[in-house]
């Protein structure tokens, strides 16, 4: 079991992520209405938000240094947050400003920080034979530095994710894959699309350790990483995590989600996992309800500072639309 300030450290990461989330939706809807209209407000362009899903970024990512290597999906904020990246400058990337990360130029699901190693996509599967290059980097370089590849149960039909484990279990490298399986691949159903229940199971094909988290319990998910995390570090090679995770919102912001019904969103959202996690933290007396209170009123403060960063920011000079670009 982890310790009560690790337990305080995995609620405080997953309340600062579900904020920064509830956040950028409000943002992001900002002049998108009455007939959605993706170019329009302060964000635009495509929007995928993780809420839900935050106990996987956050038990995974706390075994992790900014020296490890990180890469992520098109829905990628819980996990570039619990990493480290700075809020501020994300916050201005996903605002298209100058001052973002990118400096505006990759929007939300482009996000790379080189001071915490981390990128992501919005190409599906992209991430994985990513974390692979940097694993095998990596041992090359000696050390014990480690890459760990998140990525969604649809992404683990592409043929990157089969090519992605054969190499790395065939040259024992040090990296961690997460599945985050929220059961949907945009409005199709994992069990219309995915031959097995469980993608843990694949990795019995690539004679690696397959290990399930099966109830969305950011406690599990921290004890299964660290064992991968660990091992990896020690030169014992590759590991591949399932979560079953839930994905409270919709696809894409201004999805309609006609493909689920009111009665599964209201399960989903009563079986919440932080309002889950919190219960927990009170009964065993870690955590009172007031101290939870603390931990988002100062998520909300901090997210707000970021905002306000993101909007007061400059656009980036027209004229430098072609800088950083290769072709
Ligand atoms: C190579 C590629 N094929 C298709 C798409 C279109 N697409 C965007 S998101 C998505 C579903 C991804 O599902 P999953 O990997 O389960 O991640 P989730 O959205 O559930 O987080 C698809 C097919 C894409 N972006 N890239």
């Amino acid at each position: 079991m982890p310790t009560n300030d690790v337990l305080r450290d995995l609620h405080h990461q997953m309340v600062r992520a579900r904020v920064f989330e509830e956040t950028i939706q409000k943002a992001y809807m900002e002049g998108k209405t009455p007939a959605f209209d993706i170019a329009a407000g302060p964000v635009p362009g495509e929007m995928h938000l993780a809420a839900g899903q935050e106990p996987v970024a956050a038990g995974v990512c706390a075994h992790l240094r900014p020296t490890d290597a990180v890469t992520a999906t098109h829905r990628p904020h819980h996990v570039a947050l619990a990493h480290g990246m700075d809020m501020p400058r994300m916050a201005a990337e996903i605002f298209g400003k100058q001052t973002g990360l990118c400096h505006g130029k990759g929007g939300h699901m482009h996000l790379f920080d080189a001071e915490t190693n981390f990128g992501c996509s919005g190409i599906i599967g992209e991430g994985i034979p990513t974390a692979v290059g940097a694993a095998l980097a990596f041992k090359k370089q000696g050390g014990d530095r480690v890459a760990v590849s998140f990525f969604g149960d649809g992404a683990a039909n592409q043929g990157s994710f089969h090519e992605s484990l054969n190499l790395a279990a065939l040259w024992d490298l040090p990296v961690v894959f997460v599945c985050e399986d929220n059961a949907w691949a945009i409005s199709v159903a994992k069990d219309k699309s995915t031959a097995i229940a469980n993608n843990s199971d694949r990795a019995v094909a690539y004679g690696i350790p397959g290990v399930l988290v099966s109830d969305n319990d950011v406690v599990g998910v921290y004890e299964a990483a660290g064992e991968a995390v660990d091992r990896a570090r020690r030169g014992g090679g590759p590991s591949l995590i399932e979560v079953k995770t839930d994905r409270l919102l919709g696809h894409f912001e201004g999805d309609p989600q006609l493909y689920r019904t009111a009665e599964e969103m209201e399960a989903l959202r009563e079986r919440d996992a932080i309002t889950r996690f919190e219960a927990q933290l009170a009964a065993n007396g870690v955590m009172g309800g007031d101290d939870a209170q603390a931990v988002w009123a100062a998520a909300r403060a901090e997210v707000d500072a970021a905002i306000d960063f993101a909007v007061s920011s400059p656009y980036p000079d027209p004229a430098s639309a072609l800088d950083h670009v290769f072709a």
